[in-house]
């Protein structure tokens, strides 16, 4: 089923969380066996918690084994220290422009083809999903990648919660419009606000993941706090920050960077070494942190996960 088959490529899981945290649950869980993490942990007090974010309690969540990765995790400030935001300018020292996004209160509108638009609060919707952690690749389109402990739930599980209309065919995702919190947003030859789509195909895939975490807590706001995607077999732009509305529809939607420029990219954008973007290669990437540049695999290496979802697509611009 998965693409990694290899012995021993598993991280460590005290790698992937923060060392006291890790061993705080450690001792934790044998103190409390049967009760989840989350539940053991939010009866801590404040200083074994991100004092400020209300969500911290929940963090760590338990890993979901079944994603395994080839390769080491990126080290949280080489991830935490290089990252697209464009709201926040077009560098990568995101961290160092993000304390003008405010991440509650935090209201996400569910609208379009449901039986019910409705708004939710990021606290009450995290009441209503059971989080997990999983290690996944991310391959932005400018030919680098990362891997990251990303913590969150299954996109599915919040169609469920959507009930979408059979008429519905795509999701429509939105970030964020306000250039208070994002400055750059004043640069009006941009499209604002970002937007993504996936066909409800692709939602209902097991790998779409609802982003609330990394590392073993509430995302930092250069990770596209407090709640963004990750669909880990597309290129990296279609894993939208800081969503405020998720919209179900019927057209397919037009992204941030198809109307920017349809020239360079596209919808589907589903990694393939083989397509080149137009003024560069996609054949290999940059490990970041590691100084390694390596092959690029077809669907970021998910292929086992995805494939059937083109499998009647061929004629289509699906690694565009
Ligand atoms: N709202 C918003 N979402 C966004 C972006 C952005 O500029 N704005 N950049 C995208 C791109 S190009 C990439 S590669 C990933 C980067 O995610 P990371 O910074 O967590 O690695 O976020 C994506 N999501
Ligand atoms: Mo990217």
């Amino acid at each position: 089923m998965h693409y990694v088959k290899r012995k021993g490529w598993e991280i460590p899981e005290r790698e992937a969380t923060p060392e006291a945290i890790f061993l705080n649950r450690r001792a934790l869980l044998g103190a409390g066996a049967g009760l989840g993490a989350g539940a053991i942990l939010s009866g801590l007090p404040a200083q074994a918690q991100s004092a400020q974010d209300p969500s911290a309690g929940l963090y760590p969540a338990r890993r979901n084994e079944t994603y395994k990765l080839d390769r080491d995790l990126t080290p949280e400030k080489v991830n935490s220290e290089y990252n697209n935001f464009y709201e926040f300018g077009g560098h990568k020292r995101i961290f160092t422009a993000v304390d003008t996004l405010k991440t509650r209160p935090w209201t996400i509108k569910i609208d379009g083809l449901v039986e019910q638009p409705r708004d939710i609060g990021i606290d009450d919707l995290l009441k209503q999903v059971q989080l997990e952690e999983r290690l996944y690749r991310l391959r932005c389109v400018e030919a680098w990648s990362m891997t990251i402990p990303w913590t969150g739930f299954p996109l599915k599980a919040l169609v469920d919660l959507a009930r979408p209309l059979s008429s519905a065919k795509y999701i429509r995702f939105e970030t964020f419009l306000d250039p208070k919190m994002g400055p750059a947003q004043k640069q009006s030859w941009y499209p604002w606000p970002y937007v993504e789509g996936l066909s409800m195909a692709e939602a209902a895939n097991d790998l779409s993941f609802m982003v609330t975490g990394a590392y073993g807590k509430p995302l930092a706001k250069q990770f596209g706090a407090p709640i963004r995607l990750h669909v880990p077999w597309k290129y990296g732009f279609k894993s939208v920050k800081s969503i405020t509305r998720i919209s179900f529809v019927e057209a397919q939607p037009k992204n941030f960077w198809q109307s920017l420029q349809s020239a360079e990219y596209g919808f589907w954008a589903n990694v393939n070494p083989d397509v080149a973007h137009p003024r560069w290669s996609q054949a290999t990437e940059e490990v970041l942190g590691t100084g390694n540049r390596v092959p690029t695999l077809l669907y970021n290496g998910y292929g086992d996960y995805v494939a059937d979802i083109y499998k009647d697509m061929q004629g289509q611009k699906i690694f565009f």
